[in-house]
């Protein structure tokens, strides 16, 4: 029979599903592992990434339930976002309908694929018995000081009346309308997550498991600077400007200051002077401006001078103000020292705005006039009494005299911004905050939890948020005094229903609580976490803050989540990540329907390492799918000399069969560290298919009957046992079919005999006319006849002697042969 993948594979999903074999078992006797794969957003289809990542976990899970362990591998949905709305928008269902629909559709494809979900421990973000343990960690947040409402500009489509996120800001303009998009000052909840910032920071240093790269990421992005803040005074007035600098070592060299343009102190110091028009005009023009548009490296440095001077308080020499696109309001104090000898961005704009560049540090490699600025190190110059010293000693001594002076002090920066998570939408987690005219803000009772969504909204796409219009959700009592009080409209960004969801899994049908600290505290870490790069800041970074957070309210037994991390690489067609817009898609579907799910699974894991680009490649997929058909062809033909014996009269052993002993042993050797040590599955996978072969070849050679049934249903176990992880339905065919009983799911992995890897070889020179050609492994005490076999039939070997007459074989065994020819 040839091999039906489609037959096979809905017969074993339904075998599967009725006996409920993926449902954890909580074995405390066991050791645990946690094996998890980021989980996706429904849109509906998955798609070849989907299919990787998932693949990669999912042999991994299987693998290290074969070796022992007892693995907690479940899946969800992150299900709130914009893509639901707009579709409600579009076709007027409910965001909540066409969730949940396509939930259920790619549920059925997940488990086409053969994944080893528990499917019980599903956590669906959007729904209430999810979003209330959101929202219940919302008010912890609140209750701890963390989570506050501070005004913020946003970018607004004065058109759609709505906020808009970055990404839906297209070259100034909202992508929906096309109208310029302007700034609205907004009141924002906001999560306070610099508070964690060192911790966050410090805390890189025990991710072990981590790959550098996404550590090196974490870090930037967390961005901690060590330096000064130090007060310049304004000439004629009261006021000083507080800047924050990384090199205090420089402000001899500050010839002038920069605020930017949103600075509070503008407005005021050019009140009334006659640079008031184009300070006002240059403000305006920032304002349309995007943080990324104005201070990329190619946007042009660009400014105006307000008008007004500051007092370098170490030269005591007036020095003037400009604000200028290059500096943001919200890093460090809003405000710089510029040194244009000894900074890049001060230096294009000195020379531009023709303002004096003083350098104060030099070295060897500093010759006559400054080109461009120095960064480097070096030694004091025209600094007054720290002339000749060091520049990175002159950093403490300088900050010493600014603190002793009261001008300043030593600080500490992160680029790291307080995480705003206020969204204007409406299919987000709603924010349990109340409005009460007499009581103010207040909190949503825990016991009123959840705040649900309205059932009945209108989505026009205007008007901003449809929660904001919706009377019946907005309209309630204020929990304190009883009073008409109104909620807070406002949803959560998705990140944040991302940020717990893996604790959620280890008690995800709790009613009464978060999650049960004993279930938590068994399977907690996630020994491996497996997903994309792109995820490499924000969530995994939010991810650590919410547990960390956790940890120290007393909810999470552990402080960071992820003991291992492995980011996967893109599947690429034609060299470009695959893509709607490219047309350059494979759909999933397509190749499970022509292929199987087993060869779209082999293919993914076959065609490049798990952390590497893979191309896709047609025959690729062609050459997996062969294979399989190789595998079920070996198995169907071996059927009746399957003979499952465990011990082996080893004096029985021919060459032939130590051979075949040696294959399989270092086949299961190989396959177990590629997938153990390395994720290392396409070299697993070649490993599995060398044995294939050779159990092809020994098949067919004739010796001792029982000896070679013996050892060729050995082979056979070795190969279905090794490929169960990456192919789980052929597999569980085959096992069946060769009268196993139990799944083959349900097998130990197999153990390998290292004395059977360990060749008893003897190396053997081969000589033609005396002279040495090739040297030789041979088994140990093979006979003249055997090794002179050996040597002629040797590729090398072949060479010499082709074409020539051989006039005699000298074979000496475990020593060498010499071929005479002529
Ligand atoms: C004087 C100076 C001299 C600086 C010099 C650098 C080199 P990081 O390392 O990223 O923390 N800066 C401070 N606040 C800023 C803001 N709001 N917008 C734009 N630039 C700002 O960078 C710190 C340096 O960036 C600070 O040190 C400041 O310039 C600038 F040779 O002060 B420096
Ligand atoms: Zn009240």
């Amino acid at each position: 029979m040839p091999y039906n993948f489609g037959k096979i594979e809905k017969k074993w999903n339904k075998a599967w599903d009725e006996k409920n074999v993926f449902k954890t078992k909580e074995d405390k006797s066991k050791e645990k592992f946690y094996q998890l794969e980021m989980f996706p957003y429904p849109s509906g289809k998955i798609h070849m990434g989907h299919v990787r990542n998932y693949s990669i976990g999912d042999v991994v899970a299987r693998f290290k339930n074969m070796k022992g362990y007892n693995v907690l591998h479940p899946m969800g949905f992150d299900a709130f976002g914009l893509p639901a709305e707009n579709a409600a928008i579009k076709h007027g269902v409910h965001p909540d309908k066409w969730t949940n629909e396509n939930i259920k559709e790619m549920e059925v494809q997940l488990k086409e694929l053969g994944l080893a979900y528990d499917w019980e421990r599903e956590a669906v973000t959007c729904d209430q018995d999810y979003y209330k343990w959101t929202q219940w960690l919302f008010l912890q947040f609140y209750n701890k000081g963390l989570a506050y409402k501070k005004n913020y500009a946003v970018n607004w489509c004065p058109s759609c009346k709505t906020v808009l996120a970055n990404e839906q800001v297209v070259n100034g303009l909202c992508e929906r309308c096309d109208t310029a998009v302007t700034k609205k000052e907004l009141d924002q909840w906001y999560f306070k997550i610099t508070d964690y910032a060192q911790k966050l920071l410090d805390d890189i240093e025990k991710l072990e498991g981590w790959p550098e790269k996404v550590k090196i990421m974490q870090k930037n992005w967390i961005g901690r600077s060590e330096g000064a803040e130090v007060d310049f005074k304004i000439a004629d007035s009261d006021k000083a400007l507080k800047v924050f600098t990384t090199r205090p070592d420089t402000i001899y060299g500050a010839t002038y200051m920069v605020l930017a343009p949103e600075h509070p102190y503008v407005k005021e110091l050019v009140s009334g002077s006659e640079y008031e028009e184009t300070v006002n005009t240059f403000i305006e023009k920032m304002h349309h401006l995007s943080e990324i548009e104005r201070t990329s490296t190619d946007t042009e440095k660009e400014g105006v001078f307000i008008g007004r001077y500051a007092i370098n308080p170490l030269t005591e020499k007036q020095i003037p103000i400009y604000i200028a696109n290059y500096v943001l309001i919200d890093y460090g104090t809003g405000a710089i020292m510029a040194v244009p000898a000894h900074d890049q961005r001060d230096f294009d704009f000195a020379k531009k705005y023709d303002i004096e560049i003083k350098q104060v540090i030099t070295s060897d490699e500093v010759k006559g006039e400054l080109n461009e600025p120095y960064t480097g190190d070096g030694v004091m110059i025209n600094s007054g009494k720290y002339d000749g010293i060091k520049a990175s000693v002159a950093i403490k001594e300088i900050i010493d005299y600014i603190e002793s002076a009261g001008i300043g002090k030593k600080t500490i920066n992160f680029r790291l911004r307080d995480w705003l998570i206020s969204r204007q939408r409406f299919w987000g987690t709603p924010i349990p905050m109340i409005y009460c005219e007499d009581c103010g803000v207040v909190p949503v009772p825990e016991d009123q939890l959840p705040v649900l969504h309205p059932k009945t909204v209108e989505f026009k796409g205007t008007k901003g948020s449809p929660l904001e219009g919706c009377e019946e959700f907005i309209n309630t009592t204020c929990p304190k005094c009883g009073k008409p009080a109104r909620r807070e409209s406002d949803t959560m960004d998705t990140f944040v229903d991302s940020s717990w969801y893996f604790l959620r899994y280890t008690d995800a049908n709790n009613n009464e609580k978060i999650f049960d600290e004993e279930k938590a505290n068994y399977w907690m870490k996630v020994d491996q976490y497996i997903g994309g790069v792109e995820h490499a800041i924000l969530h995994l970074l939010y991810a650590r803050f919410f547990t960390k957070f956790m940890y120290d309210i007393g909810v999470s037994p552990v402080d960071e989540p992820f003991e291992n991390l492995l980011t996967q690489g893109m599947v690429l067609k034609d060299g470009a990540k695959m893509s709607k817009s490219k047309g350059n898609v494979v759909s999933p579907k397509e190749i499970i329907d022509n292929y199987g799910a087993d060869t779209a699974r082999l293919f993914v894991l076959f065609a490049a390492p798990p952390e590497r680009d893979l191309e896709w490649s047609d025959q690729g997929v062609e050459g997996c799918y062969r294979f399989l058909n190789r595998v079920y062809r070996l198995v169907e033909e071996s059927v009746d000399r399957y003979n499952k014996q465990d011990d082996l009269d080893m004096t029985k052993l021919d060459n032939t069969d130590k051979e075949m002993r040696y294959s399989i042993n270092n086949a299961i050797k190989k396959v177990t560290i590629d997938i153990e040590k390395r994720f290392n599955f396409n070299t697993a996978i070649s490993s599995i298919m060398t044995l294939v072969n050779e159990t092809y070849k020994y098949k067919e050679v004739e010796g001792n009957e029982e000896v070679r049934n013996i050892l060729l249903s050995k082979a056979i176990d070795t190969i279905l046992i090794t490929l169960a992880p990456f192919a789980p339905f052929i597999t569980e065919e085959l096992w069946n079919m060769l009268g196993n009983k139990e799944s083959i799911h349900d097998q130990k992995w197999l153990e390998y005999d290292e004395k059977a890897i360990v060749k008893d070889t003897v190396n053997i020179v081969v000589q033609v006319n005396g002279k040495v050609r090739v040297k030789l492994d041979v088994a140990s005490g093979i006979d003249k006849a055997a090794l002179e076999k050996i040597a002629l039939e040797n590729d090398k070997i072949q060479k010499f002697i082709q074409g020539k007459q051989i006039v005699k074989v000298i074979a000496i065994p475990n020593k060498l042969v010499n071929i005479v020819i002529k």
